[in-house]
């Protein structure tokens, strides 16, 4: 019977050592918030639930920049918000127009699959989607638009 020799054991620890580094590497969660873009985000001072949402954001690994501003309905005009989709806060990123309390996971999949439209929107303010906690929870869908106001579900709650 061989028994393992100094080395056998030296190469199967530095095998595993290896092993354990590139699992942790892999499962980082720093190395893909690195890669997640800045999000602008209008809002106005008062606003507790866009801040809340700003939280979401940022635990979901986004930077934001966020902006205080006092007339918020000025911003979704110009930035091209359709009326009947506003909510409270208006957000930008990669060029994309997020409106609402959209949930961080349905900006990542529309980051990743770059579709051809202005941007998403949760209108209203539904009770249970992110940064609108502990009043209840309600259904609620998201969804995109384009520059004429045409919508499509996105996602549903
Ligand atoms: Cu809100």
């Amino acid at each position: 019977m061989k028994r393992p020799t100094g080395r056998t054991i030296a190469l199967a620890v530095a095998f595993i050592t290896v092993a354990l580094t590139t699992a942790a590497v892999r499962t980082s969660p720093t190395i893909t918030a690195a890669k997640k873009p800045t999000i602008t985000v209008y809002k106005d001072p008062a606003c507790g639930c866009c801040k809340k949402w700003i939280e979401h954001l940022v635990k979901n690994g986004y930077r934001v920049d966020a902006k205080d501003t006092p007339n918020i309905t000025e911003i979704k005009r110009t930035l091209g918000v359709p009326d009947a989709l506003t909510a409270c806060h208006t957000a930008v990123v990669n060029g994309y127009l997020i409106e609402g309390h959209v949930p961080a996971a349905d900006i990542d999949r529309l980051l990743a699959q770059k579709p051809r439209i202005a941007g998403l929107a949760v209108p209203g303010m539904p009770a249970g989607s992110p940064g609108m906690e502990g009043m209840g929870t309600q259904r609620y869908q998201v969804l995109t638009f384009d520059k004429n106001g045409k919508t499509k579900v996105f996602a549903s709650h």
